[in-house]
């Protein structure tokens, strides 16, 4: 009896086993980025604070604090890339720096005192639903544990570093990290650097390194599709019209809402209309480059958008320098000393991992088991699925916000991220109102919902145009991306379906 007591006591300590009925918590939010702290804002603006954010790095921020490599921007203007509901005057230029993005989302933490819900350093580990009581258990590295009614994860769907399947990583003597992962104590000046990869991080980051190091080689695989970027500094004049006439300002975020809408025809409806901004690209890499070598291999060879297009002024002049190499060779593997290709070996002091993010496999990085100990990372083996990319059956009381196929190609993931916290703001006060204890998405609606989905998707660039993207899995589903418009989804999110759930009193 006594041993048995000392065994409850040292679990009542750690917490870790699932036995409470009650839980502590309404929500645990796991994850502090945009998508976060957006739902953490909502639930406090309905009059709900008896919720916590973990958030696995020591600063709120998601993307925008592990993404602070030279060059970070957004690629999406400011003025659509942030809250509806707190609109910045004041952004500096039409697309903005990282820092500034991060500042941002720090004074809306701060404006709606989000920041005392928020647990730092504190990665989790697993989530366990405890079907009799309807309760989420959620287990961290730190050792403590939590419960809540309803869980929802905010992890982000370009959190996980993808590291390039290269024989040989692990032998490089010199210095390595990946984009996303940048560290800022190891000065580059006068370094031989090899950046891998040419998506969105690498054609910010050349730019911005090769002024410095004195050679950079950049390993190229695939070239991206690049388009010139409308970037410039706001001027004084016209933040101040946006401050003091707000209607200024929100007709201009109603510009750029539309002009991006617009470009899903292309994207999703007609893929011809595709060839125009392919038209508009090769033009600029024309104008830009005029080395015929070079230009050849910066000509990509798939339909327009069919990975995500690339707005930049300054990757072309960048790779023009002469201390910047385009190495189309494959790599072979990377030695103790460098990076050796079927043609040759490139010694260098540090080699720069910009080779994307783990988006279409293993997505939660933790393990979540639902009803019947269900693996939600197993249940998604073949291609994560959700209905809406918020719900999944098997999983009663978690939602995701950015869940499968809520990217986009074409506008902001602000607004996909609105919607999908609008839709489940609109599940809590549906269950709070009718004394609901658990909400769970029926089998048919999820499978329902994602047969049309990927008959939409079918007749997309993304699947028709003849590239393998961060955008499909290994058997080339697209779990990913919304193959259609934002005020589709906003349409489709609007209301909170109780019909298409099971619930449980
Ligand atoms: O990653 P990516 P990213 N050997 O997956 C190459 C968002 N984002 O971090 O195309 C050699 O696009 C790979 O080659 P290939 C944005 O949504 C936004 O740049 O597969 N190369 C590719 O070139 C973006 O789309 C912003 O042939 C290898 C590169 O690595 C997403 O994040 C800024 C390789 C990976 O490109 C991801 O962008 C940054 C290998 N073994 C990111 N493995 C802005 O808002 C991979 N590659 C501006």
């Amino acid at each position: 009896m006594k041993h048995l007591r000392k065994e409850f006591y040292k679990l009542w300590k750690k917490r870790t086993f699932t036995l409470m009925k009650e839980p502590e918590y309404e929500q645990i939010i796991i994850g502090a980025g945009f998508a976060g702290i957006c739902m953490a804002i909502k639930l406090k603006q309905a009059g709900m604070s008896n919720f916590i954010i973990l958030e696995r790095n020591c600063n709120l921020g998601g993307t925008w604090w592990d993404n602070a490599y030279p060059g970070a921007a957004c690629d999406v203007e400011s003025h659509l890339y942030s809250y509806s509901f707190k609109p910045n005057a004041v952004w500096s230029r039409q697309f903005s720096p990282q820092g500034e993005i991060l500042d941002y989302l720090e004074r809306c933490a701060a404006k709606y005192e989000v920041e005392k819900h928020l647990h730092l350093n504190c990665e989790v580990s697993q989530t366990i639903f405890d079907e009799a009581a309807a309760v989420w258990v959620v287990n961290t590295t730190t050792g403590k544990a939590f419960s809540a009614r309803m869980i929802i994860l905010c992890t982000g769907g370009l959190s996980q570093p993808a590291l390039p399947d290269i024989k040989g990583l692990e032998n490089f003597k010199g210095e390595m990290f990946h984009t996303a992962r940048w560290d800022k104590s190891f000065d580059l000046a006068g370094k031989t650097v090899a950046v891998i990869g040419t998506g969105a991080s690498a054609i910010q980051i050349v730019p911005a390194i090769a002024p410095v190091v004195k050679q950079l080689y950049l390993f190229q695989r695939t070239p991206p599709w690049i388009i010139a970027k409308d970037d410039k500094l706001i001027s004084n004049f016209r933040k101040t019209l946006y401050k003091y006439l707000p209607f200024t300002r929100a007709l201009h975020r109603w510009r750029l809402y539309w002009l991006h809408e617009l470009m899903a025809i292309g994207f999703v409806v007609n893929v011809d209309v595709m060839k125009l901004f392919g038209k508009i690209a090769l033009r600029y890499l024309k104008k830009s480059v005029k080395d015929e070598t070079l230009r050849k291999k910066l000509t990509p060879n798939y339909i327009i958008g069919c990975k995500r297009i690339l707005l930049s002024n300054d990757y072309y002049p960048a790779l023009q320098r002469d201390n910047v190499a385009v190495v189309t060779e494959s790599i072979e593997t990377i030695n103790e000393t460098g990076v050796l290709t079927n043609q040759q070996q490139y010694p260098v002091d540090a080699i720069i991992l910009a080779t994307g993010f783990k988006a279409a496999e293993g997505v939660i990085p933790f393990t979540v088991k639902g009803k019947n100990s269900e693996d939600l990372n197993e249940a998604w083996r073949n291609g994560a699925e959700a209905y809406l990319g918020t719900s999944v059956s098997g999983f009663p009381n978690l939602f995701l916000v950015v869940g499968p196929n809520t990217g986009l190609g074409h506008s902001s993931m602000i607004l996909m991220i609105e919607a999908q916290v609008h839709y489940i703001m609109e599940c809590i006060q549906f269950m709070k109102k009718r004394n609901i204890k658990s909400a769970e998405v029926t089998k048919a609606t999820q499978a329902n919902f994602n047969t049309d989905l990927q008959k939409q998707l079918a007749k997309t660039v993304w699947q028709s145009g003849g590239c393998h993207s961060w955008y499909q899995n290994k058997n080339g589903k697209n779990v990913t991306l919304w193959p259609g418009f934002t005020f589709t989804f906003m349409r489709r999110t609007k209301r909170f379906e109780p019909g298409k759930y099971e619930l449980v009193e």
